[in-house]
């Protein structure tokens, strides 16, 4: 049964405005900001069964809260999962699910790239707690097979790959994940369960920095978990509770309301960030641009199999390298210099000396992100105004 008592199943546009609200009992329309630390019991009696399990009810918000509920809720079924857990930040949801699924002397796996804190924190695991990891340019069956071994638990993705915007093929990396019995792993930030689902595709858990696209303001730090209520319990009473890297209730509700909008927003980002990979990929000063969307882009193909929609995200390199694309940076006025994503804002960014300078740069150039590697989040301005901008910055290089 749906929302509305059909059977029909709802479109994504009507699910992210409606779903997982829960109906307040003075009948507020907007999700009620739960701002507490703790929970009243009507007896010693209450507390104890609900701390044994025997009760559902709040204890105290580190262990649930209402408006947390809402959202987790609502991506939770954005994604097509059973279950969803709220973090402090993108980061608090990659290690939690991380340091709850691998132990000392197991193995991950990881796309050819990945976002430079969560390459920092593997590598952290792996220099304290002995815990392993290597990249694969996931390009067939047989590559990843190889590259699997005896104590791989977990295969780790980021697809389209921060910042290079290289694919992974979602079922392929599932199918092989399933056979060994090992988990898939994948960080959605870049796509948005509106434009991506990666366990419509056989994935286990998704993870988001909800500080991008899901809230989609600049004003929220936040991550998020899902998969099936076995393995998103098992986190929410290990290393989400116990570490705590919880989400304060103003943050959900902020993020709701973010949500309620994503549809829209992301039809906008991709038709914005389509034209102004277009106008780019035209310029005569610009050497390579890579943007799923793009019919010249190798992984056109994949793309248009496992993703709704080519995203907001594009890099691109200048003719000039390194110096060149500098000075383009310092001179666009209504694109912001900084780094994140996803925003109404267009941001700019130089991924080797900002978001991957953590990256050693033997390995930053393994994964594709030369020094002149220049990232553009196409925000939700008129595109004619933000090629305008780019333009004018491309004739002081
Ligand atoms: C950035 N990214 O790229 P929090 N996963 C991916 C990300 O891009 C990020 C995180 C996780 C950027 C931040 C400065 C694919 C972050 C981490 O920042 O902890 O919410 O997310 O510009």
């Amino acid at each position: 049964m749906n929302m509305n008592g059909s059977k029909k199943e709802m479109h994504l546009s009507t699910k992210v405005i409606h779903a997982g609200n829960s109906i307040d009992p003075l009948g507020a329309l907007a999700t009620p900001i739960y701002q507490t630390s703790t929970f009243v019991f009507s007896s010693v009696d209450q507390g104890a069964s609900r701390f044994a399990g025997e009760e559902a009810g709040y204890i105290y918000s580190r262990l649930g809260n209402p408006t947390i509920d809402v959202l987790e809720q609502k991506v939770a079924t954005l994604e097509k999962a059973e279950a969803g857990l709220a973090f402090a930040s993108g980061m608090a949801a990659v290690s939690a699910v991380i340091l709850g699924l691998v132990k000392t002397g197991d193995h991950i796996l990881c796309s050819k790239g990945l976002y430079g804190c969560t390459y920092g924190f593997f590598n952290w695991l792996k220099e304290r707690f002995g815990v392993n990891f290597s990249f694969c340019e996931m390009t067939d069956e047989k590559t990843v097979m190889q590259a699997l071994q005896d104590k791989t638990k977990v295969i780790y993705i980021e697809t389209p790959i921060n910042p290079t915007m290289e694919l992974v093929d979602l079922a392929m990396i599932a199918k092989i994940a399933k056979q060994a019995g090992i988990k898939t792993i994948v960080d959605n930030t870049f796509m948005s369960p509106y434009l991506q689902r990666p366990l419509e595709w056989g994935c286990d858990i998704v993870i988001h920095s909800a500080t991008k696209y899901i809230g989609g303001h600049g004003d929220v730090v936040a991550g998020l978990a899902v998969g099936s209520k076995e393995l998103i319990d098992e986190i929410r009473l290990t290393t989400q509770k116990d570490i705590g890297g919880i989400l304060a209730p103003l943050a959900a509700y902020l993020l709701i309301r973010g949500i309620k909008t994503l549809s829209v927003r992301m039809e906008r980002h991709c038709e914005n960030a389509q034209k102004v990979a277009e106008f780019l990929e035209s310029h005569p000063k610009i050497a390579a641009v890579y943007y799923p969307g793009l019919a010249s882009y190798s992984q056109n193909p994949l793309a248009k199999r496992q993703m709704d929609g080519f995203g907001g995200m594009i890099s691109f390199c200048l003719k000039g390298g390194f110096e060149a694309g500098i000075r383009m940076m310092n001179h666009v006025t209504l694109c912001k210099r900084a780094v994140s994503l996803g925003d109404v804002e267009s941001l700019i960014q130089h991924p080797a000396s900002m978001t991957h300078a953590v990256i050693p740069r033997e390995k930053r150039i393994q994964m594709g992100i030369s020094d002149g590697l220049i990232r553009l989040s196409v925000g939700l301005e008129d595109v004619g105004d933000i090629i305008e901008d780019l333009e004018h910055a491309l004739l002081y290089v």
